[in-house]
């Protein structure tokens, strides 16, 4: 069964094809992948838990040999995978036994990091937390967090820093991944939520990509989609990326348009759609407000002006605009090259947009997915350990605030609210001046994943910083910090997580955690306990010692509001996923959301009052009443906008960096594990035919490529992507490489700028040189 089945999966991630039509079930096929020589009849016991290395959120059980992870296998009955898993989790569970796990906590002794005891290093962790609020108060105190805790984890976290604390400066890795997904459905619906569920795929008769490489990052869900198209009445599939990517390839229509103008192109679909009466009159009417702003707005995107923006052929975006406005069922879904490019939440809303004029929410089909990257992203936005209110409560909306402090047991001045949450970019520059004195990372190696990477290693590196960093293994960020915590790992520890369809699953610990590693949770109370946090009758202010008293803390948070997990329990979810709502009335979950054309959008009730689109400013509860007095879905327009940083004279192409589906960020875990390590060992960069022809390159020549922060040297790749754009991996940082040379990680290149409204920052474009570099 074994490696019968799963020895072809680096050459062939998707495995074989189980066609189906529309409206059929998805067939179940089951993935197993075991340690070599092991049966699956050898296993001592399985353990349910669910995939960790994208958002997908397919179920799988873990294996267990001799108190050891041996492998997984897909859960054939879960909702989301049907059995499938992805290549990165067949193998990846093998970082887990890696030998150079952090085991002992350490702390920093005369320049050194040496191993300490947990007494020591918590003891020196909350003598500068309380030595800072002495001096200067919480806002001295920062926290970076992740998209790969558990739900329990953040909801801790948020109360520990926003309740018990008092600061503001709390946020994750987050902010790059899919701050925009939060930030678009808020502008559009009123709240974050994801209204479409990946069933949509089995229903749509147009499914449309959006920046979204799926074939390399979320594998199995590209696999249902590769069903439906080897199926009966296959799906027309439209691709918007610069790159040929396998979507591209698969697609029936490929818009590669020219990083950063993903606004330009909506407005110009928009336009065609709204000329050509491919619009839903009477669904604007009952339950929308703002149409008639994106009608003049988008009049001035004929599709002649948005192709000469994009620099595609105008005939293609016709087309792509009579696919999308003639579709019956329409499922779009967005990430990173729309999220982390110019004027990301304003390109992300243009797609929600499409979906509110054709009316196309709620049905089998008819679903928008905003997606997310990493496993938990969506839990730390519930739970907000990330800039958000927990429950999608609304920051500016006392009533809000009051109630959260009514279920925290505190005085509702002690959660600071008096201006927005500081985002990540904004905590390191805090940092950067030295108002920041205290970070404690979590679960993310900024290190390697922050733009800018010089100037992100002299910030954590300053002396007037006290970095703490709790991870799972050494990486580029723990060699900075004051103080190492050793985690317990996936697999290792038990807590829920919600993946993009707001499956909710239950990961149960399967073995012993390395060495003394203590789980997320475990450190975090002890944390709070360590620094005497009370509610305002003096009782500790983190009441729950264990995941599931977490568990249950947290759906008492959550009732009444749009994520509302008050009907799940650890015992439901050990049957498989369930997606939230999910109350004593829908004790099933709910497939879809706004079915009825209800929004969560109430000024009373929505969890934000908006931002201006171009300039991000926040509008006050009284615009937001005036607009949208009945709650209704908002339609937001924008003007396209160039990128800041275009190329030049000196720096000629478009930079873009992005994924290998082999391997998982900045490799901690993937670059751990032999088979994927093996796949895609090293950076590369990747030219079209015509530009590595006119500079004089060829496939595996070195090359050098430099933006103005710095340069990164790689193989060349010759590819299809665009004329013009040169696109880099981000994974390749430096903890497996020798020497001190920073010139491998594409974060040395990019630039210090973000989104105006969601903040997150411009990953998909810069101005960069290419020239050929000398072997050594
Ligand atoms: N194998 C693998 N899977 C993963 C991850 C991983 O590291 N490895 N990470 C997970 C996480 S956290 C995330 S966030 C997701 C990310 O998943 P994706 O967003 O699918 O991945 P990326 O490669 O970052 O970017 C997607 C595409 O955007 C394109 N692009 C670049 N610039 C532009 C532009 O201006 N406009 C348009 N339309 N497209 C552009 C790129 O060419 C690229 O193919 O993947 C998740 N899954
Ligand atoms: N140039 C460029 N840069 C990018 C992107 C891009 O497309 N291009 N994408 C951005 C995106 S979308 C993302 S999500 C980020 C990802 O960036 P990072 O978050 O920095 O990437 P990871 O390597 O996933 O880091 C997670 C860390 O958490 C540790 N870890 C894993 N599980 C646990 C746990 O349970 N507990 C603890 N304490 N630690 C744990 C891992 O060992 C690892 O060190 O990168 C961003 N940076
Ligand atoms: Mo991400």
């Amino acid at each position: 069964m074994r490696n019968r089945m799963t020895t072809g999966r680096i050459a062939d991630p998707w495995g074989a094809r189980t066609p189906y039509g529309p409206g059929e079930p998805w067939p179940v096929r089951v993935d197993c992948h075991l340690a070599e020589g092991l049966e699956p009849g050898d296993v001592d016991f399985w353990v349910p838990s669910a995939a960790v290395l994208h958002s997908n959120g397919d179920g799988l059980e873990i294996a267990v040999k001799d108190g050891r992870i041996a492998g997984v296998r897909g859960r054939a009955g879960d909702r989301v995978n049907h059995g499938r898993v992805d290549p990165k989790d067949l193998f990846g569970w093998q970082a887990n036994n890696s030998p150079d796990r952090l085991t002992r906590p350490l702390v920093r002794e005369n320049g050194r990091l040496v191993e300490a005891s947990w007494d020591t290093a918590l003891g020196r962790v909350t003598g500068r937390v309380r030595e800072l609020l002495d001096e200067q108060g919480p806002s001295a105190l920062a926290f970076y967090t992740s998209g790969q805790l558990f739900l329990e984890e953040y909801y801790t976290l948020g109360l520990i820093a926003h309740g018990g604390l008092g600061t503001n400066h709390v946020d994750g890795n987050t902010r790059l991944c899919t701050a925009t997904a939060a930030a678009a459905l808020k502008e559009s619906f009123g709240c974050d939520g994801q209204p479409g569920s990946y069933a949509d795929i089995d229903h749509a008769d147009v499914i449309c990509l959006y920046g979204h490489n799926m074939a390399a990052t979320q594998t199995v869900t590209w696999s249902r989609i590769l069903d439906r198209l080897a199926g009966p009445r296959p799906p027309a599939v439209i691709c918007v990326d610069p790159r040929t990517t396998p979507v591209a390839e698969a697609a029936t229509l490929h818009l590669a348009n020219r990083p950063g103008s993903n606004v330009a192109l909506m407005n110009g679909l928009l336009h065609e759609i709204i000329e050509n009466g491919w619009i839903d009159q009477a669904y604007i009417d009952a339950h929308t407000v703002g149409f008639d702003e994106l009608r003049r707005v988008v009049s001035d995107y004929p599709l002649e002006k948005a192709a000469l923006i994009c620099e595609v052929p105008e005939d293609d975006l016709r087309r792509a605009a009579e696919l999308i406005g003639t579709a019956e069922r329409l499922l779009s879904t967005v990430l990173q090259g729309f999220y982390q490019a110019n004027q990301a939440t304003a390109a992300a809303v243009q797609v929600n947009n499409v979906h509110l004029v054709r009316g196309m929410l709620g049905r089998p089909g008819c679903g928008v997915l905003q997606m997310n990257g990493q496993p938990t992203a969506q839990n730390n936005r519930e739970c907000g350990a990330d800039g958000d209110l927990p429950g999608f409560r609304n920051w500016s909306n006392p009533a809000h605030v009051a109630d959260l402090a009514r279920i925290w047991n505190i005085d509702p001045l002690d959660i600071p609210s008096y201006s927005p949450p500081t985002h990540a970019m904004q905590i390191f520059r805090y940092a950067e001046e030295a108002s920041i004195r205290f970070l404690y990372v979590i679960g993310t190696n900024p290190a390697v994943s922050l733009p800018e990477l010089r100037r992100i290693r002299e910030i954590l590196s300053r002396e007037d910083l006290f970095l703490v960093v709790q991870d799972l293994f050494p990486t580029e960020t723990t060699d900075l910090a004051d103080v190492v915590l050793p985690a317990a790992a996936w697999g290792e520890k038990t807590g829920a997580f919600t993946n993009t369809d707001r499956t909710v699953h239950l990961s149960e610990q399967a073995v012993e955690p390395p060495g003394v590693a203590r789980s997320d949770l475990d450190i975090l109370v002890e944390f709070a306990a360590r620094l005497g946090l009370t509610d305002r009758d003096g009782a500790p202010l983190v009441k729950w010692h264990d995941p599931e008293g977490a568990f249950e803390a947290w759906k008492e948070c959550s009732r009444g509001r749009p994520c509302d997990y008050s009907g799940l329990t650890y015992e439901r979810l050990r049957e498989g996923g369930v997606q939230w709502p999910c109350t004593d009335e829908r004790p099933d979950g709910t497939e879809r959301l706004y079915a009825d054309g209800e929004f969560p959008a109430d000024p009373d009730y929505c969890e934000t009052y908006g931002r201006d689109l171009i300039t991000g400013a926040p509008f006050e509860a009284t615009d937001y009443r005036a607009l949208n007095p009945e709650g209704r879905a908002v339609i937001r327009a924008a003007e396209y906008v160039a990128p800041h940083e275009s190329p030049g004279d000196d720096f000629p192409f478009w930079l873009t960096t992005g994924r290998s589906l082999y391997q998982f960020h900045t490799r901690t875990k993937t670059g751990r594990t032999p088979e994927l390590q093996a796949a895609a060992p090293e950076v590369w960069a990747e030219l079209s035919a015509a530009d590595a022809e006119r500079l004089g390159l060829a496939e595996g020549d070195l090359v050098r490529v430099t933006t103005p922060r710095g340069a990164v040297t790689a193989p060349l790749r010759v590819t299809g992507i665009r004329p013009g754009v040169v696109f880099l991996p981000f994974h390749y940082g430096y903890w497996d490489r020798d020497g001190d040379g920073h010139d491998r990680a594409a974060n040395e290149l990019t630039v210090t700028d973000w989104d105006p409204v969601s903040k997150q920052p411009i990953f998909k474009t810069a101005a960069a040189r290419v020239e050929k570099e000398e072997r050594p």
